[in-house]
């Protein structure tokens, strides 16, 4: 480890275990596996990231519902595509006390099932569509791949959305409105993405298509970040969603269904940390700016007061700002919210005041001096910048960590040695994918837009996809 480094990034997921054990983000020693305790300052983030999605969600005419957790066996089991896909994967409640029960009840690995049967009590009308719904709750998942803190969990806490339209057209609409509110989402987390269709074979079990945001992690292995679904008309045949259209003729709806979950802390935490620790878009800072005086032992209280009334001009703003009067060291001060991504530092101590100035850090490594008057108006453009910088920054990465292949020989040369995305032509067999994975070790992620391409593997007539390792 190079000296003054507290985190070395270099090994990525050592580097990813330790900040988020020393940033309190998460506690791993609950001993059940894939479910750890988010610590107050983690899920302060957490929270902070689903309370903007969940506004977005509001804004455009979702409706924000609580469902149970528990759902019968036989309504679970409706849907043949969408049970086989999970039937592996899920967890059972099957005694109450010492009694065997008659029905087992499913947890919840997702709340198709749970809903639906709901939807289909509610939709009476093509006046009743569309039907919007969204709930963050966790659910659970016995995924047999390793679990990974926040990447791959057994209790996923997650953003849920599922929707009923009255035509194939505003499913489809839906589709790209979930993928907007994402897009949007994102960007407030400075993270770049590629939203790729998935190659059917790949699908949400019972959609009939799947588009995903697929982000590249520091170590080159692409993270599905959030999903969207076009479901058509699969569960609605099965639960009964039914309504009359305009001409009294009974139709069965359309549908969605989209979700985002911790793996965005895990994005966060992945592309904006570096040694020293955290570093947080200012959307999201559970404090976006920590005041630290610079206490002597003669001038502690003038010093103290002019920070308590910057914090008051700042909270007046609206920013979530805190001062740190502990009797501790002020590097120690530094080194504590540095760690914790906190993106914006105000230094003051008695030669400031003196002087009539402050000083402006940001997370990043800018430091400049201002004018005490100016502190408010110094203290924004330093946020501003600081998020504009974090998504410059990860964009230019995915630039450097997008390739082209036009033989599997390339292709696994590059994926080898750059990681992340190669993009390269693929004839949309199955068999192809599988030589593909077989001999690159990468998958193929999905399609971007329509753009014809030779296979790499059969030299057929394809399109371009992205190929890359995942997680
Ligand atoms: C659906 N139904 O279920 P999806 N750990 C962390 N995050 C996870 C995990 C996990 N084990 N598994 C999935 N995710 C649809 C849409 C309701 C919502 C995250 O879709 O199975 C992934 O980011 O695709 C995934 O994109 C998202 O949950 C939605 O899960």
């Amino acid at each position: 480890m190079v000296l003054g480094m507290k985190f070395d990034k270099n090994n990525f997921s050592e580097w990813f275990g330790k900040v988020l054990e020393e940033a309190d983000v998460i506690d791993l020693r609950y001993p059940v596996k894939g479910m750890p305790i988010y610590k107050a300052w983690g899920f302060s983030i957490l929270r902070n990231c689903f309370k903007m999605l969940e506004g977005e969600l509001n804004a455009s005419s979702h409706q924000e519902m609580l469902f149970p957790l528990l759902i019968p066996e036989d309504q679970f089991a409706r849907e043949g595509e969408h049970i086989k896909g999970f039937e592996a994967e899920v967890l059972w409640a099957t005694h109450s006390g010492l009694e065997k029960m008659d029905r087992k009840l499913a947890v919840r690995p997702t709340s198709e099932t749970v809903m639906y049967p709901m939807f289909a009590l509610w939709v009476r009308t093509h006046a009743d569509l569309p039907l919007r719904v969204h709930q963050t709750c966790c659910v659970y998942r016995q995924d047999t791949k390793m679990t990974r803190p926040l990447i791959r969990g057994r209790e996923i806490y997650w953003n849920e959305a599922h929707c009923a339209h009255a035509t194939a057209e505003d499913a489809e609409s839906q589709v790209k409105k979930a993928l907007e509110i994402y897009g949007d989402f994102y960007k407030k987390l400075c993270v770049p993405f590629k939203a790729l269709k998935r190659p059917d074979f790949d699908k949400f079990p019972g959609a009939e298509y799947s588009i995903a945001l697929d982000v590249v992690m520091p170590d080159g292995r692409v993270l599905q970040a959030a999903t969207a679904h076009n479901l058509g008309q699969n569960f609605s045949k099965v639960y009964g969603i039914t309504f009359d259209d305009e001409k009294g003729a009974k139709q069965h709806a359309f549908q969605t269904t989209y979700g985002v979950s911790m793996r965005c802390l895990a994005v966060v935490v992945a592309l904006h940390g570096d040694d020293k620790g955290l570093v947080l878009p200012p959307a999201i800072a559970p404090v976006q700016v920590i005041i630290i005086p610079i206490l002597s032992k003669d001038e502690k209280q003038p010093v103290l007061e002019k920070c308590r009334q910057i914090k008051k001009q700042l909270i007046a703003e609206g920013v979530r700002v805190d001062i740190d009067e502990r009797e501790t060291r002020p590097g120690d001060k530094y080194y504590y919210w540095e760690a914790r991504g906190v993106p914006v530092r105000i230094e003051l101590g008695p030669r400031d005041l003196q002087n009539g100035q402050a000083v402006i850090a940001t997370r990043l490594g800018e430091k400049k001096q201002v004018k005490q008057e100016q502190v408010v108006e110094e203290t924004r453009k330093a946020l501003a910048q600081t998020e504009k910088k974090l998504f410059e920054n990860a964009s230019e990465k995915l630039g450097q960590q997008t390739s082209k292949a036009t033989t599997l020989e390339q292709l696994k040369q590059t994926i080898e040695e750059k990681g992340g995305f190669a993009k390269a032509g693929w004839c949309g067999s199955q068999e192809c994918a599988e030589t593909i994975e077989k001999q690159t070790t990468a998958e193929i992620r999905g399609k971007e837009k329509e753009e014809k391409a030779k296979c790499i593997a059969c030299g057929k007539q394809g399109s371009t996809v992205y190929i890359a390792k995942a997680y």
